[in-house]
């Protein structure tokens, strides 16, 4: 049984979806981040970065517990621990790390800039916005681009590198400028996954933010 500290976010999504997805056992233990919840104490005991979302594997590696926080490491370890939206194909495993990593690594930090200046910060801020505005456009380009050549991220087949962008997208996306708009493969490419009752069924356990246990 795998343990589930989430929230309703991006990151919390894609946690939920990869768990629907790979139809591993899983209890959601909702995070109050509102009142805290990842600040303390025994939540650092997991995820010493006080940062949501974390898994505790009861049945880990060698029957031992494992906890796991970073959203990229947890959809990896399901991915492998199911061989669920994990491509066999060598080509393919190494573009799916390749693809997943951009959406971490690049496009929420740069969305993530955005929502602190818009929520948590007093003044414009306008060069700082443009340069991140900037960085978001252009990384959703090369999205654009992919999604033009092959039907998912890492080629032919879905993989947890799509469940990486597709919330990010789908949250974030529309409250930039222009939203989606200059990104039509991009779209259709999020409906498309946007329909899958696993990913259904993930975001709807995740949005409900009642405690499962
Ligand atoms: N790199 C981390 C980022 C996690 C993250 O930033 N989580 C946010 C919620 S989406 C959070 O916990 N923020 C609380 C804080 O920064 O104190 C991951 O991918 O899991």
């Amino acid at each position: 049984m795998i343990d589930f500290y989430g929230f309703n976010t991006a990151n919390g999504q894609k946690v939920a979806v990869m768990l629907e997805e790979t139809g591993l056992p899983y209890t959601f233990k909702y995070l109050d981040m509102m009142k805290g919840a990842h600040l303390s104490d025994e939540y650092k005991a997991i995820n010493p970065i006080g940062k949501m979302p974390t898994i505790v594997d009861q049945d880990g590696p060698g029957g031992e517990p494992l906890a796991l926080f970073e959203t990229l490491a947890i959809s990896v370890y399901l991915a492998e621990k199911s061989g669920k939206l994990w491509p066999t194909d060598p080509r393919e495993r190494a573009l799916a790390m390749e693809w997943a990593t951009v959406s971490p690594a690049n496009l929420n930090p740069s969305f993530n800039v955005h929502y602190v200046l818009g929520n948590r910060m007093e003044g414009n801020h306008k060069e700082v916005r443009e340069y991140f505005t900037g960085q978001v456009h252009r990384i959703m380009a090369v999205f654009e681009q992919r999604l033009d050549e092959v039907p998912y991220l890492a080629g032919e087949t879905y993989t947890y590198a799509d469940v990486q962008l597709c919330p990010v997208a789908v949250i974030s996306g529309p409250a930039m400028d222009g939203g989606l708009t200059p990104y039509p493969n991009v779209r259709a490419w999020a409906e498309k996954i946007g329909a899958r009752p696993a990913v259904k069924k993930g975001m709807t356990v995740i949005a409900d933010g009642t405690p499962k246990s």
